[in-house]
């Protein structure tokens, strides 16, 4: 039998109120052993709300509200109780242990979430989304994933699954009357079909790094020549003064990273030390960390000191264009106060994407933060209202080249047993997405990344 389990619900700290769960056969019973109200929890009902006292040893611990959840209708699954008592860092942490000495045992992390997924009262993407809502940076990427609450993606995984089962079901259908005389399914049209569900599960694969945007924000990273003011634009964009700024070129060594909302869109700025050939130590490994910077960046941009050459960057522009192909770069013309208002307009670098600002003083910001929005909004809208994470784009990938073997089954003319084979695999494969199968190693993996008391 499964133990009953307790753990803080709410974060600990000071607080009007904190929760504590409690969830496992035993919920209610323990609960009773030192919650005392005008009646016993016993006798409540489900889903009702109780005002007592925590009474342990003779003391009094403090006054709650208790809520009584009777299984199969809870978020476990089980019969829950869920106490609500005053917030701080004392009382929670007194009850919890009072009523690990009436029986309960320490939750583990998410461990209610993983009862509610054995349970069967959420499939494994929205235990996944649950996670998501969580650790969410930005409004749309909480909303994406409240909307993967609902189950509407697994109900599109199931509705795949369903249609290449049907398929397989029908290659073997034609086995076994092959003798007769049935008339055959359309090889074509099977084609057809398997080719429509690769591009789907291809499109999705690949909104993985818009969804992971969402999650954990547009990475945007600020590199260029020593002194040409990546710091000076760093801070200007976090509204403080974060990193050093001096005259001085190769003053930022390690790169800073920091998050800035535009809009609701968490955008993750890393200002990283000036690109150059340099024999101190120090200095070296910094650039080092830059090309790890740059390669997990969404966007890069590129500051030239105006005042040096308009064109003084091109060549490190061309080469980071090379090295970071799946990267967008600006080219950020900066320190224009310096130069005569009459010839800004006649300075360029010639590179297509190109803003002109000064840093310091604050000119042409308003664009560049709304090119930064632009950009990263339409890297978010190929999000199809799903948040594929890294195991989904995994699993859809297998996918995809268990159909893809299937669809040169056909083309060669192979038996239909075979060409059914790649198609149920694929099934399968879909299949893990949701949960209808999974192994204990995908459970830790996914609840690896819950809080205690979730
Ligand atoms: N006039 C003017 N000066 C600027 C502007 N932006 C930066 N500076 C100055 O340029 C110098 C270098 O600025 P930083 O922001 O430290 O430059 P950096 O690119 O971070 O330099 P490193 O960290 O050494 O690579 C400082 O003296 C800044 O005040 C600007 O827009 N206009
Ligand atoms: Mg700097």
């Amino acid at each position: 039998m499964n133990k009953t389990i307790t753990a803080l619900a709410t974060p600990p700290g000071i607080g009007g109120i904190a929760v504590i769960r409690l969830s496992g056969p035993e919920a209610i019973l323990i609960a009773d052993k030192c919650f005392f109200g005008r009646n016993a929890l016993g006798d409540a009902a489900t889903h009702t709300i109780h005002y007592g006292s925590i009474i342990f040893r003779g003391k009094i611990i403090d006054n709650v509200t208790a809520s009584v959840f009777k299984n199969p209708h809870s978020y476990t699954g089980e019969d829950v109780v869920e106490i609500s008592c005053h917030g701080g860092m004392v009382v929670a942490g007194e009850i919890i242990d009072t009523l690990i000495e009436c029986g309960a045992v320490p939750a583990d992390p998410g461990e209610f979430t993983r009862r509610a997924f054995l349970n069967g009262r959420m499939d494994l993407t929205q235990v996944e989304a649950v996670a998501d809502i969580i650790h969410s940076l930005s409004v749309p990427g909480c909303l994406t994933a409240a909307r993967q609450l609902t189950g509407e993606f697994t109900a599109r995984m199931k509705i795949l699954g369903e249609k290449l089962v049907k398929i397989a079901s029908l290659l073997e259908l034609e086995l076994d009357f092959s003798e007769e005389d049935l008339e055959f399914t359309d090889r074509n049209e099977i084609s057809n079909q398997i080719a429509d569900t690769i591009s789907f599960c291809t499109e999705l694969a690949d909104s993985y790094k818009a969804a992971e945007i969402l999650r954990s924000g547009f990475f945007v990273a600020i590199a260029g020549y020593p002194n040409s003011g990546k710091s000076t634009l760093f801070n200007t964009l976090l509204n403080r003064q974060r990193a050093i700024v001096s005259e001085i070129p190769g003053t930022t060594r390690d790169y800073l990273e920091e998050i800035i909302y535009i809009n609701g869109i968490a955008i993750k700025l890393t200002d990283t030390a000036g690109l150059r050939e340099s024999d101190n130590i120090v200095e070296i490994e910094g650039i080092k960390l830059v090309e790890s910077v740059l390669k997990l960046s969404n966007l890069i941009l590129i500051i030239n000191d105006i005042t040096i050459s308009p064109e003084q960057s091109n060549k490190l522009y061309k080469k980071i264009a090379l090295n970071y192909p799946d990267s967008k770069i600006y080219l950020l013309q900066n320190k224009i106060d310096k130069v005569d208002e009459n010839n800004i307009g006649r300075l360029s670098s010639g590179i297509e994407h190109e803003l002109k600002i000064s840093a310091k003083k604050q000119i042409g910001i308003n664009n560049l933060r709304n090119m930064l929005e632009n950009e990263a909004l339409q890297n978010i809208e190929r999000t199809r209202d799903i948040l594929i994470n890294q195991r989904h784009a995994i699993l859809l990938k297998q996918a995809v080249s268990e159909l893809q073997s299937a669809l040169y089954a056909i083309s060669s003319n192979m038996q239909n047993e075979l060409i059914a084979i790649d198609i149920r695999k694929a099934g399968k494969t879909l299949g893990e997405i949701t949960g209808d199968t999974w192994n204990d190693d995908v459970l830790n993996n996914i609840f690896s990344r819950f809080c205690i008391g979730k």
